[in-house]
């Protein structure tokens, strides 16, 4: 199975080109930093999680990496493979605001189910907060609980306590904050995100 991914074939690139915004020579590099990483050609959760952990040693990223691995890993086999990485990669880093909305959208909505609950954000917000080593008290004026349902209200248009992509662009657009909040630890062009440890 390795062998089969240790080469990248052509038509591979082709498709890459017309799917991202990464040029030829770029989708080259990141394969060649890909394979030193993963020489198998996939990357594992556990792999993953190990990446994020170098960048947040303050905290521990487990659950947010995991998170994510989910919205990295389409076709939901239990590893990234290179195609999967550079898709996912040139949303986070070079997608335009929607492009980007949506990516996120799915990260928020763990189960998958088209919606996210009020549950689904508690749960990447906590995760954000245990990656970066913070631990917000109860009197704290901002927990993440009365973050959430701040956010939360201002999105949810109609008030049936689950957001739609559409209130979930809206509100994100209405509000710069929370895509700033989304982009935690996905700035992977250059930033110095997690993911850019697997460049060359
Ligand atoms: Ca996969
Ligand atoms: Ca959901
Ligand atoms: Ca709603």
């Amino acid at each position: 199975m390795g062998k089969r991914n240790s080469k990248l074939k052509q038509e591979t690139i082709d498709r890459l080109m017309n799917d991202t915004y990464f040029s030829e020579k770029e989708i080259r590099q990141w394969h060649k930093g890909f394979l030193k990483d993963c020489p198998n050609g996939l990357l594992t959760e556990e792999g993953f999680i190990k990446i994020y952990r170098q960048f947040f040693p303050q905290g521990d990223p487990t659950k947010f990496a995991s998170l994510v691995f989910r919205v990295f890993d389409e076709n939901n086999d239990g590893s990234i493979e290179f195609e999967e990485f550079i898709r996912a990669l040139s949303v986070t880093s070079r997608g335009n605001l929607d492009e980007k909305l949506h990516w996120a959208f799915r990260l928020y909505d763990v189960d998958n189910d088209g919606f996210i609950t009020r549950d689904e954000m508690y749960n990447i917000v906590d995760a954000i907060y245990q990656m970066v080593g913070q631990q917000p008290t109860a009197e704290d004026e901002n927990t993440p609980q009365k973050r959430v349902d701040k956010i939360f209200d201002q999105m949810d248009k109609n008030h049936d306590d689950r957001l739609t992509l559409e209130e979930f662009r809206e509100g994100s657009k209405a509000d710069p904050r929370i895509v700033q909040a989304l982009s935690l630890g996905q700035d992977a062009g250059g930033g110095g995100g997690p993911t850019s440890a697997l460049q060359t």
